[in-house]
């Protein structure tokens, strides 16, 4: 197995200061780093085979069409779906589930239907269900969380019924850290006639994920999350729904024939792309997807657990620190959300940041969760492979100082 260590080598912005110390880049679940492996995709693609796709008029134009291809390919072995006809590309996950909410939603879901979210939600798996169940009449339910930011299938099974279109929820929480046990949500989904929408964000680029596994019917993700450039992202659908879709969008590329009156669709997924895509974007993304296998899934995960309980123990140690999501970090991803007693997680970022520590603080675009939690945001520390536990080390004393910075200004 690589070690993981030697992989910072092959991220060129880690090599960089802040504010005259090392970068301590603990951001990844806002947006990873890119390795050199990916950044040379896309210059070696703009400086050799750049132009328009699927026009099959010359030689570079062949070749930008099966770079692109191939990247499609590549993602769907990635995630194990049975063919790269069902990936299509999108520019992020918000794109890859309001194209479902629109293009599989407007046709499905009617007044007093049901879609079942959880209260865990990322606003890009909330807003677009919102929006349609206003339009026709429907209802949103949540299941609800546990205290420890889990839910048990049970709680799913409490609230399906005969009414139930749909359940959408995260593979892994952006604020948690929870890991949710899809494959049993979609068990019991379809089981009551529902279809399953995963959103993949926080789980594709850390965990091995395997569509067929899962049993979704629509899974979503962001390339920029799993060392791929930002502007490529990939919805992927059972191959029957979308063949049953109407486009979500028109124009050039997705058309087999046009009259002044009237139009065809062009085959799936080629339906779901009008309009010039990102092919560098979507070579980036080939080139990310080679290089995580290159590492391995597996090892990965192994690392992101190791990383994330050294950094939950050495949290929990500090004292005056709330920390959010399982105790467990086998049941949760390197996401690790807290607050300091007496320190707003903003004036903790920007300490953190003196000390060239990267977080975010804010929240994290699930205000809903964070009511639920008690609180207007936290501070988060997202890992990725290339995180060491030095980092975690750096993080401790940098969050220590700020509480004794702020315990000052309060004796003060
Ligand atoms: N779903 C989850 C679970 C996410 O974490 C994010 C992004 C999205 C959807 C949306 O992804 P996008 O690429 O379409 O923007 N999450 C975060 C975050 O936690 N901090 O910045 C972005």
């Amino acid at each position: 197995m690589r070690d993981l260590r030697a992989t910072r080598q092959d991220f060129p912005i880690l090599q960089r200061t802040v504010r005259g110390r090392p970068l301590v880049y603990l951001d990844s679940a806002a947006t990873s780093q890119k390795p050199l492996a990916v950044i040379e995709a896309i210059e070696g693609y703009y400086r050799t085979s750049n132009a328009n796709i699927h026009r099959g008029i010359h030689t570079l134009g062949d070749e930008a069409t099966e770079a692109y291809e191939n990247a499609r390919a590549k993602v769907a072995r990635f995630i194990g779906a049975p063919s790269p006809r069902g990936v299509v590309f999108v520019r992020n996950t918000t794109e890859g589930i309001n194209l479902v909410a629109y293009a599989w939603g407007r046709r499905n879901v009617r007044a007093d239907d049901e879609i079942i979210l959880t209260e865990m939600e990322h606003h890009s798996n909330l807003i677009p269900w919102q929006m349609l169940a206003n339009e026709v009449g429907a209802r949103l339910r949540f299941v609800p969380l546990a205290p420890d930011g889990t839910f048990a299938p049970e709680a799913l099974e409490r609230l399906l019924s005969a009414r139930t279109r749909l359940v959408a929820l995260p593979h892994m929480s952006n604020v948690l850290g929870t890991i949710n046990p899809v494959r049993a949500v979609a068990d019991l989904a379809h089981a009551a006639g529902a279809l399953v929408v995963v959103d993949g964000a926080q789980s594709v680029p850390h965990l091995p994920v395997d569509v067929r596994e899962m049993g979704c019917d629509f899974l979503a993700f962001s390339g920029h999350k799993m060392c791929a450039p930002t502007g490529i992202g990939v919805l992927w659908g059972r191959e029957d729904l979308l063949e049953a879709m109407e486009p979500f969008m028109a124009g050039g590329g997705m058309i087999r024939e046009v009259h002044w009156d009237y139009a065809t669709w062009d085959e799936i997924p080629h339906r779901f792309e009008a309009g010039t895509p990102n092919i560098a974007g979507a070579v980036g993304l080939g080139a990310a997807v080679d290089y995580l296998e290159g590492i391995g899934m597996a090892a990965i995960r192994q690392h992101e657990v190791e990383i994330t309980a050294y950094a939950l123990e050495a949290l929990r140690h500090l004292g005056d620190v709330t920390l959010y999501g399982p105790r467990d970090a086998q049941r949760r991803g390197g996401v690790v959300s807290f607050n300091v007693a007496g320190v707003h997680p903003h004036d903790l970022g920007t300490v953190l940041d003196e000390h060239g520590v990267a977080i975010r603080a804010g929240h994290h675009c699930c205000q809903p969760l964070m009511r639920k939690l008690g609180v207007p945001a936290t501070a988060r520390a997202s890992f990725y492979l290339y995180n060491v536990p030095e980092e975690i080390e750096a993080l401790v004393a940098a969050v220590q100082h700020a509480r004794e910075l702020f315990s000052g200004v309060r004796a003060r």
